[in-house]
């Protein structure tokens, strides 16, 4: 079968042109109501063509019905345009020229959340991308700014609640009893910001005064039965906003900033201007129904969102290839907001934890793609691991080597040039190039080229001449369509430490002086060498401090030294990666060597992990972070032909081991910590209760009476969500666990996000029956085949998250995916797509289940209208 000969021609970056009208104005009136919504758009449209020769006035639009266009008050009839699947295109158009259409929408039907849709009684819009083209026909690519104004007409029992971008202007009532409300933003955005949310919903509010002495109302919006949960949203709303004040001098710019939940929502949110709309999971948090993740997620995404305002809305991107420009950027800004609240260090390793599991394994798979990608078939596929977190490594490798007062001016001159405009990525390295005198064109190549660099770093102590030289190669993998990579200009923190892990000064060999104890060296070559002078006794390395760049890095480290970084390093990153690398050898030497009884666990080793449960160490959170196994996905990319049931077991069995090896320790611990003080949800608190908890989880892997009890214990009396579903989760594996598995979804089957826990935990499972309960959990009446959490929390977290059973030899998973991907993608291709993605991985697999899989993937690829989303990503991976 011809692998592309269906697929419609890709988007490519370089065939970008500027728009050939502008929007000056656009004014929508939506009627609406969930089984037929008319929406008319007025839009004040301006020729671009200086030449003379204006060209066709195209506008998109999907899946809209109709019913007139009026140009400059003129009505047109069939024969004056041209209506094809994907646009209505009107003859060229020399001057100033007003536009009025008439669509039809039918939200209730609509089950892809794009456009205007239905969720419960709520109706509301998704946008980003390109869902405005679902709702009228517009020129809906970014670099077309406009001021919006909307009118709302609804009935006013079902939606006694109409909101939209920017301020309200103006509210009353028509003769035919129905109400409406104006919203006016002062703005120009791109259509992919346009929102509306009407329902019935209650909400919350708070006033935050600016910098500059403006009061703005902050609220948030929810069910009525949500809102008790909607505080620490609220909270955090005014959290980021007063950091992005204090650390870039950015105020918010508007009257009201509204925040909404709504429970079917295809991502985490949307940073709509002025009208933030959230998956409920990133906006409710309270102590019983939320972890200590949940709250610290929330807070995330509430800042994410929120510092969208100034870096995506403020200044937006030109097309869509330059997503990064907002998403790297304001991950960034996230990643900092959250390490200033959870302690900077712990922050750090959560993040990079996060990308080496997620965004090396696509950098690694048929997916790798560019942060700035050259070419898309559906743009949706793009809000990726790579355009998202590794985007934030660039621009935090920006911040490494310009410094706090560099990284900020740079901000501040990018978002002060391009402000009201639609800019590029090289138009921000730009700016930052310029505000520190720097060349960066060098690093521009982090925008283009995709793949995980490799450093290998070869030190020498030379102890007569008291140097110590440290020779670093970089290289970068091929990825699909770059099999040739040049050089990156990479960042490298380094220290040196002495045997007892005091830091050395550092002097390079050409300087005259040291300076300082902890350098960032800059690779431009593919080999650079560094040569360090009076170095009295062979030191130990600490490289890629606070993990200074996206790179896999290769150094042969003794395993002691590896025990005196996890032990003294005043780096977090380091002190973790030490005793994670050393895991990392000793799990795949153990799946390396087959069925050879395992050598014992070395004693250093445990005593290592021991020590971290002790009262002195310093960090708990940190503590919890080190003690835990490197995942799955972090061996099986480090693997070839793996057998993924035989790499979980060994990950099984060496987890049983440690609790065996550490059990007094581990008890003794989590007594210590298990201190009843009632629920606070703060960064010290939650970092005993994380290391509480990992002790609890390898406790769980062992049959005493004692940790039964312990387990029990913990799950009836916790007063919070955290230490529950930490004693649930360590029961679900076990004999004695079904009976709190019941009470659990008995207990909060009024609730779903709840449930959804429950769901996870059920598919998370080792036990052999765990796809057969997944699929009987499909006809849970809480469970939903249209909202994308509830897919997200049984479905995908079993294809994603259970390797054991997923992988199983009979090809039941995968079996089990490709009948879901088929199901799913008619309701909801974006979410079929995500969940095809659990393919990716499939080069790595041993021959057979590469074989199955390929075959798996032929029938899925051949399938009867198959979306353009799905579509992309299993002829991506089948190629
Ligand atoms: N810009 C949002 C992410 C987002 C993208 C696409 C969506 O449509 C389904 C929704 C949200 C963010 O970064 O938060
Ligand atoms: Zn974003």
């Amino acid at each position: 079968m011809s692998k592309t000969s269906d697929h419609p021609a890709p988007v490519r970056r370089l065939d970008y042109r500027p728009p050939a009208y502008l929007v000056e104005s656009v004014d929508l009136t939506f009627e609406l109501d969930p089984a037929r919504t008319r929406v008319t758009a007025r839009t004040v449209l301006l020729p671009q063509r200086t030449d003379g020769e204006a060209e066709p006035l195209r506008l998109d639009g999907r899946d809209l019905a109709l019913e007139s266009v009026r140009l400059n008050g003129r009505e047109l009839g069939p024969g004056d345009y041209t209506l094809g699947a994907d646009a209505l295109v009107l003859p060229p158009q020399a001057g100033r020229t007003v536009l009025d259409v008439v669509t039809v929408v039918e939200p209730k039907a609509n089950t892809a959340l794009t456009g205007l849709y239905a969720s419960g009684g709520t109706l509301l819009t998704q946008c980003e991308p390109e869902g405005f083209r679902r709702i009228t026909y517009y020129p809906d690519r970014p670099d077309v700014l406009a001021v919006y104004t909307c009118r709302l007409v609804a009935d006013e029992e079902e939606f006694p609640v109409l909101l939209s971008n920017g301020d309200r202007r103006d509210s009353g009532r028509l003769p035919d009893g129905r109400h409406w409300v104006t919203w006016a933003d002062p703005h120009p955005k791109p259509s992919y910001l346009f929102a509306l949310v009407a329902g019935r919903l209650g909400h919350i509010e708070d006033s935050y005064r600016t910098r500059s002495g403006r009061d703005v109302q902050v609220r948030v919006y929810a069910r009525e039965g949500a809102l008790p949960r909607c505080a620490h949203a609220l909270g955090a709303a005014k959290r980021a906003m007063a950091w992005d004040e204090e650390r870039f001098g950015l105020e918010y710019d508007l009257d009201t900033y509204t925040l909404v939940g709504v429970d079917d929502f295809n991502m985490g949110a949307m940073e709509n201007k002025g009208l933030n709309i959230f998956n409920s999971l990133y906006l409710e948090a309270d102590p019983e129904t939320a972890t200590d993740d949940d709250f610290a997620a929330v807070d995330t995404v509430v800042a994410h969102e929120y510092f969208h305002n100034w870096t995506g809305n403020r200044v937006t991107c030109r097309d869509m290839f330059q997503l990064s420009l907002k998403e790297g950027l304001a991950v960034y800004r996230d990643e900092r907001f959250s390490g200033d609240l959870r302690g900077p260090g712990v922050q750090r390793v959560r993040d990079v934890r996060a990308l080496r599991e997620r965004q090396f394994a696509e950098d690694a798979g048929p997916q790798a793609h560019p942060v700035r990608p050259d070419e898309y078939q559906e743009i949706s596929n793009f809000y990726t691991w790579t355009v998202y977190k590794k985007g934030s490594e660039v621009i935090r490798m920006l911040h490494t080597l310009f410094g706090e007062e560099g990284f900020r001016r740079g901000l501040r001159l990018y978002v002060s040039r391009h402000d009201g405009q639609a800019a590029t990525c090289d138009q921000f390295v730009a700016a930052m190039a310029e505000a520190n005198g720097a060349d960066l064109t060098q690093f521009m190549r982090w925008y283009g080229q995709a793949g995980t660099p490799v450093l290998d770093v070869e030190p020498v102590y030379d102890a007569a001449a008291r140097t110590y030289t440290l020779v670093v190669r970089q290289s970068c993998p091929p990825t699909p369509k770059q099999p040739a990579k040049e050089p990156l200009h990479v960042p490298l923190a380094v220290a040196l430490l002495d045997p007892d892990g005091r830091r050395v000064p550092l002097r390079l060999t050409h300087e005259d002086a040291p300076s300082g104890t902890e350098r960032v060296l800059e690779l431009r070559q593919p080999v650079t060498t560094f040569t360090f002078a009076d170095v009295p006794a062979r030191p130990v390395p600490s490289l890629l401090r606070g993990f200074s760049a996206p790179v896999r890095m290769r150094m042969p480290l003794t395993s002691e030294e590896r025990i005196l970084l996890a032990a003294h390093d005043d780096d977090p990153f380091v002190r973790w990666e030490s005793l994670h690398g050393y895991l990392t050898e000793l799990l795949l030497g153990r799946y390396r060597a087959g069925d050879a009884e395992p050598a014992p666990l070395p004693p250093a080793l445990t005593d290592a992990l021991a020590r971290l449960l002790r009262p002195e160490e310093p960090e708990p959170a940190l503590a919890a972070l080190m003690l835990e196994l490197p995942g799955f996905d972090t061996l099986f990319g480090a693997l070839d032909e793996v057998d993924p049931v035989r790499l979980a077991e060994v990950l099984r069995a060496t987890r049983e081991e440690l609790a065996r090896t550490l059990y007094e320790p581990l008890l003794e611990c989590h007594r210590r910590l298990d201190d009843g003080r009632p629920y606070v949800f703060d960064a010290e608190r939650s970092g005993r209760r994380a290391l509480k908890n990992g002790c609890l989880s390898y406790l769980a892997e062992l049959d005493t009476p004692e940790v039964a009890a312990l387990l029990h214990r913990q799950y009836e009396r916790a007063d919070n969500m955290t230490d529950r579903l930490a004693a649930l989760t360590a029961l679900a594996d076990r004999g004695d666990g079904d009976g709190v598995l019941e009470e659990f979804g008995r207990r909060w089957r009024e609730h779903p996000l709840v449930l959804d826990k429950w769901f996870t935990v059920h598919a998370r499972s080792r036990r052999p029956d765990a796809l057969a309960r997944v699929r009987r959990l499909m006809d849970h009446p809480v469970f939903s085949e249209t909202n994308p959490n509830r897919v997200g929390a049984l479905i995908i977290a079993f294809c994603f998250e259970n390797p054991l059973r997923f992988h199983a030899a009979d090809g039941s998973g995968y079996a089990f995916a490709a009948e879901q991907i088929l199901r799913l993608d008619a309701v909801n291709p974006a979410v079929a797509a995500r969940l095809a993605g659990c393919f990716n991985s499939w080069p790595s697999l041993d021959p057979s289940r590469r074989e199955t899989v390929l075959r798996t993937l032929q029938v899925i690829e051949g399938s009867e209208g198959l979306s353009p989303e799905t579509s992309e990503i299993v002829g991506n991976a089948s190629v």
